[in-house]
């Protein structure tokens, strides 16, 4: 797209949104204050690097599709993530799983693996400039084949994800030390029945138990946010998940913890959107897991649906953007990865700017004199401002493609990388 033409767009929106008393560059100042964490493992179907041959799965991590150009190694996923990042407006982060470690062919088990086997991503997103957020990975694990971690009864199994789950606690909290900005470390687990369980109970009792060992050492602050990630059920866990909804937030509010709201952890009649006012009257910070749910099932590319803007719409409206930790959570593999990452990013941060260029004060005056046909008029007036030209400016100023010139990047990609893989 041409320069003129998108600079022209933009001043037509600008003096648009004026008119309704909504400064577009204010707008996009705040636009900047979003960090998004991108998921490392939407690059390689949650494989990770812990052995050539790791075997993937529990608890609803299922990824579908063969597409082409998957990363097989810590120097290709590098690779793409950079190209994502070198295609998108903003400053993101990267969200790591514990199973993506520097383990240099060595077969190291989750209940050994440290700082070291980390350095070198941590010196990685030095370089680019970025902070790294993480997550114990307590699944596609021999000890998790039973469908229980954290909250197994059997005594062995149990210890193990405590160790393992604390390293990456002592791993993320020196990860936001060198980078000097804390790293979220976000524990899910799949635990959970597919059947009738009879004891709910019991594992609820020894997820409390494994947490509160978990949380015993203490980090700054500055280094390190605890956060733990409810669902409402899974493939495979449809009867229980042992950390539901009400497990987790009240764990999160008696502990000072972050609560992980994954938008396809609830039933599809939930909002999240909805939880984030709720949530924040009781929680200093929460985290989110932004993705698309259809039908029963979740982790499908990010789009500007109505979720997504209740959602940002939400964080504004609650001035909360410095206490929403945004991560995406989505994992496809029928079409092309970096292109994944690249419409959940752009459609993440394009319902934040059309969130932002909302009349909330406006809106709030007819909702609080009962003028809800005004209300509901302007904002369904708000669907069809050019907030597309905001975004296409935003994209122009930091030197990213524009409109659909970012899909013609990708095809580039493809050709020259991802394909000869
Ligand atoms: C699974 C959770 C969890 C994972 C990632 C890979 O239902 O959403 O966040 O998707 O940890
Ligand atoms: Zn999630």
């Amino acid at each position: 797209m041409k320069k003129e033409v998108i600079e022209k767009a933009y001043a037509f929106a600008k003096e648009q949104y004026a008119a309704m008393g909504i400064d577009t560059d204010h707008a996009l100042k705040q636009l900047d204050q979003v960090q998004i964490s991108l998921h490392c493992w939407q690059a390689d179907d949650v494989g990770g690097f812990e052995t050539p041959d790791a075997v993937l799965g529990g608890g609803g991590i299922q990824v579908t599709g063969n597409y082409p150009g998957k990363a097989k190694t810590i120097a290709q996923l590098r690779a793409d993530i950079e190209k994502v990042m070198s295609l998108l407006p903003g400053k993101q982060r990267l969200n790591l799983h514990a199973i993506y470690g520097d383990f240099k062919n060595e077969r190291i088990d989750r209940d050994q693996i440290e700082v070291k086997h980390f350095q070198s991503w941590i010196d990685w997103a030095g370089k680019l400039g970025i902070g790294i957020d993480f997550n114990c990975t307590c699944f596609s694990h021999p000890y998790a084949n039973d469908g229980f971690t954290l909250s197994s009864k059997n005594e062995k199994y149990r210890k193990f994800w405590v160790e393992h789950t604390k390293r990456c606690r002592k791993i993320a909290a020196e990860m936001g030390k060198q980078l000097g900005t804390p790293a979220v470390h976000n524990i899910w687990i799949p635990d959970g029945s597919k059947d009738v369980p009879v004891d709910r109970n019991a594992h609820r009792i020894l997820l409390k138990k494994s947490l509160d060992e978990i949380f015993s050492i203490e980090y700054p602050k500055e280094y390190l946010k605890d956060a733990i990630e409810c669902k409402l059920f899974g493939i495979g866990s449809e009867a229980m998940v042992v950390g539901s909804h009400e497990f987790y937030l009240g764990y999160a509010i008696k502990n000072n913890k972050l609560i992980t709201l994954d938008n396809g952890h609830f039933h599809p009649t939930e909002q999240v959107g909805d939880k984030i006012s709720s949530c924040l009257q009781f929680l200093d910070e929460i985290l989110l897991h932004v993705t698309r749910g259809v039908r029963w099932d979740s982790d499908h590319v990010v789009i500007f649906n109505d979720e997504i803007q209740l959602i940002t719409q939400e964080i504004v409206r609650c001035k909360a953007i410095n206490r929403v930790k945004v991560g995406l959570d989505y994992f496809d593999a029928s079409i092309n990865r970096i292109g994944a990452y690249l419409i959940g990013t752009r459609s993440a941060q394009l319902a934040f700017l059309f969130a932002l260029l909302e009349p909330t004060e406006k809106l709030k005056v007819f909702e609080e004199t009962g003028k809800n046909f005004e209300r509901l008029a302007m904002l369904e007036l708000m669907k069809t401002k050019p907030f597309g030209a905001v975004y296409d400016y935003y994209c122009l100023i930091n030197n990213v493609p524009v409109n659909d010139d970012y899909v013609a990047e990708v095809a580039k990609y493809e050709t020259e990388v991802l394909s000869k893989r």
